[in-house]
Order: C-alpha cells, then structure tokens, then sequence
C-alpha cells in the first residue's frame, strides 16, 4: 500500500518552495499559533509518513508516526515534546519488528505516559492491532495484543482518560464483503475491562472509526460518569455516525451525523470534561470536498452542520480536537486549490462559532499532509504533517507545529 501512496504523490511533484512561514487568510484576525514550525524526525533516510500527536493535561505532547526501515518494513517512531514544545528524549523506537508496522495512533494520560495502537501486518494475509505503552521519558511499560485473530484487524484509533484507562476501536474484515467496527476497553496497565461492538451489521460495512474519551474532570478520583467516550465511523463509505458510551461501557446512543445522498466520509471525534462531543466529516459537493462538523451534546442532542470550509478548495483529511473544560474546538484539514496544497487550522467557540482563520499552518508539496490536532492544556495544540522534500528531509517527512486556542484575538 506504500508503493501505491508513493508512486501517487512522486507522480505530483513539483519544484515548488516549501514555506514554513504563517500566513492568515483574513488580515484582520491575528494569527494564534506559534511563529516556529518544526522537524519531528531525527532519522530521516527514506519517508515518515501517518504522523498522529496527542497531548496531555499537564500540556507534554507526543507525535507518532510510520518510519520507513526498507523497501518492504515499515516501524513506529515517536518524540516526545516539553510543554514549550521543545523536543524531550531522543526519537523513540515504538515498534521496529521485521514485520511492517503501520496506521498509528496515539494518546496521552495525565501522568503524560502515552499509549500507541498501531497495525501489525503479521502475514501477507493477516493484520493484527496491537498497543504499546511508554513513560514521557522513553520507557517502555508495556505490549498488549489488542485484536490477533486470524481476520484483518486494522486501522486502530485509541483515547485514553486522565488515569490511562483507555479504549481501542479498529476496523475488522468479518467476511470478505463485510467490514465492522469493534473496540475493546483497558486498565492502564492493559488488563482488558469490556469487549465491545460499535457497528456490526452484516448487511452494512462499517470503517473509519475515530474514538476520543474525556479525560475525566475529577482530578484524584475515577469518576465514570465524567469518563465518557465516543466513536464515530463511516456506514457503506458513505455516511458518519457516531456512537457514545459512558465511563462503564454501556451505550448512550447511536447519532446520525451525516446521512444526505452525498458522500460523506472522513469522520474525526473530541469530546470535553462533561460528555459533549464534535465531530468533523468531508462531504463530497459535486465534485468538491467540503468540511464540516456537528456537537452532540452529552443529553444526545445534536446541532446544525458547523461550517468548517466550503468553497473552491478541495478540503479533505480533516482532525478535529476540543479544550476539555470548556468544548472550544480546533479542525486541522489540507486543502487544495489549483496547484497549491496546504495544512490549515479553523479555530471554533464551544458554540461552534468560527474564531477567524483559517489560519495557514503550512504550505506543502504533498497532499499526504493528513495533519493531526490534538489540545493539551491552557489550550494549547500541536498539529504534526507529513511533508514531501522538507527542509533538511529527504522523501517524506514530518513536521509539527504549535497554537492556542482563542490566545489571541484582533
Ligand atoms: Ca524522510
Ligand atoms: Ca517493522
Ligand atoms: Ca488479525
Ligand atoms: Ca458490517
């Protein structure tokens, strides 16, 4: 599947400058991220592409993404990041198995230990989703084996509350026309607490899952009803839904968020302190990629589309993460428009009002960007990217950047 990615984007190349500088859209609001952007990457032979970050409460944050070892290996790499985003430790070594490894993702608790999920591809035939835990200091506390049967199992996304209790959810093939979406809930230590199914149908093929869970309000104390998470997922390709759960498992409701006849596609979830979720979708407009995203309130109650961009830029791959106390929420997405491709930011009150922007996080070569938001705290984000031909990186790289929701406003 890297063959194909790559012979794709090599095929877009173009002599075009890469340009790290910040550039708003609209003069008239004042960008809030950081003036600086950064290489991720220390080892950067052949491409780092699938970059994925999270962050803490205390405001450490950790990006992940897939190394390329050789033609035919692929591992997982990370790098921790202090709360002033300077690089902590050196590039660790996540999973560097002669098997490819691949699809991370990434969360963080509040003793700032993170936990990757990631797809082994253990046969030609077989992939499994495992899960490996570290310190912020590089030590490694822990593999759990989340999924290993002889199906593929694949495309995992984890979140974890503030105690790094977590939950894993990822696409499994039940047949070979039928996709469904299945998760599992942790101890932080990788005991398993409760299987769980988000979307089994037979008839349907059920894919895409993202999974975010509150980080819990309570400070000293598993409180499960400020425990809650989520998962949203794509139904025949073609549809989101999501599907929220409380701190104990049991289901609260199933939403659809996007159902029109148009192809809607992409879903990425967050949620606060208190069980209020947004998810961000891509709604195909003719033939144009649209971002939007919707709220469901912890009671289940959904609100209108939230424009996040629409117009003549193809807007695609969009992540979305909130402020967990207060439900403001930033989307990162690349667009497209002409030759020009690029990583932007859309910053959103709680309410779901557009806070200016979109802000240009990067100007970039690649349309496998696919940047990743996560908010640690004081609102403070970091969004990492792929890039073609960085600064300083041959082939694939990755590269971050920071910002803070609402700091600054004109
Ligand atoms: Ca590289
Ligand atoms: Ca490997
Ligand atoms: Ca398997
Ligand atoms: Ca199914």
């Amino acid at each position: 599947m890297f063959q194909n990615l790559f012979a794709k984007s090599l095929a877009r190349r173009r002599p075009s400058q890469f340009r790290p500088g910040f550039e708003s859209l609209e003069s008239r609001v004042t960008p809030v991220l950081d003036t600086f952007g950064f290489h991720v990457n220390t080892t950067t032979a052949l491409a780092q592409t699938e970059a994925v970050s999270a962050s803490s409460t205390n405001g450490w944050h950790v990006v992940v993404w897939t190394h390329q070892a050789s033609a035919t290996n692929t591992d997982i790499r990370a790098q921790v990041y202090t709360t002033r985003g300077t690089k902590f430790g050196g590039e660790l070594r996540i999973a560097s198995s002669r098997l490819p490894e691949l699809q991370p993702s990434v969360t963080m608790d509040g003793q700032d230990r993170f936990y990757v999920s990631y797809t082994q591809q253990t046969t030609s035939r077989n992939k499994d989703i495992i899960v490996t835990n570290f310190t912020r200091e590089g030590a490694r506390l822990g593999t759990t084996k989340v999924a290993t049967s002889t199906k593929n199992e694949y495309d995992s996304s984890i979140a974890s509350n503030r105690f790094g209790e977590f939950i894993v959810t990822y696409t499994v093939d039940t047949s070979a026309s039928n996709q469904d979406i299945l998760g599992k809930r942790y101890t932080k230590t990788g005991l398993l607490l409760s299987s769980f199914s988000v979307a089994n149908s037979p008839t349907a093929d059920e894919t895409a899952s993202s999974a975010a869970r509150s980080v819990s309000f309570n400070l000293v104390q598993h409180d499960f009803q400020s425990n809650h998470y989520a998962v949203a997922y794509v139904v025949n390709g073609k549809d989101v839904f999501l599907r929220r759960y409380n701190g104990l498992g049991a289901a609260l409701g199933t939403h659809a968020i996007a159902t029109t006849s148009s192809i809607e596609t992409n879903p990425s979830v967050a949620l606060t302190y208190y069980g209020n979720c947004v998810v961000s979708f891509q709604r195909l407009n003719g033939s144009q990629w649209d971002i939007f995203a919707r709220r469901v309130s912890s009671s289940g109650t959904l609100s209108a589309n939230i424009t996040v961009r629409v117009g003549t830029s193809q807007d695609t791959d969009a992540t979305i993460d909130m402020k967990h106390s207060d439900g403001s929420f930033a989307v990162v997405y690349q667009s497209r428009k002409g030759n020009s491709n690029s990583v932007l930011v859309s910053e959103f009150s709680p309410t779901g009002v557009a806070r200016g922007g979109p802000f240009v996080v990067a100007n970039v070569k690649s349309l496998a960007a696919k940047p990743s938001v996560s908010v640690g705290n004081l609102a403070t984000y970091i969004i990492a990217f792929t890039e073609l031909n960085g600064p300083s990186d041959p082939s694939y790289g990755v590269f971050a950047r920071r910002g803070a929701l609402g700091f600054v406003r004109a």
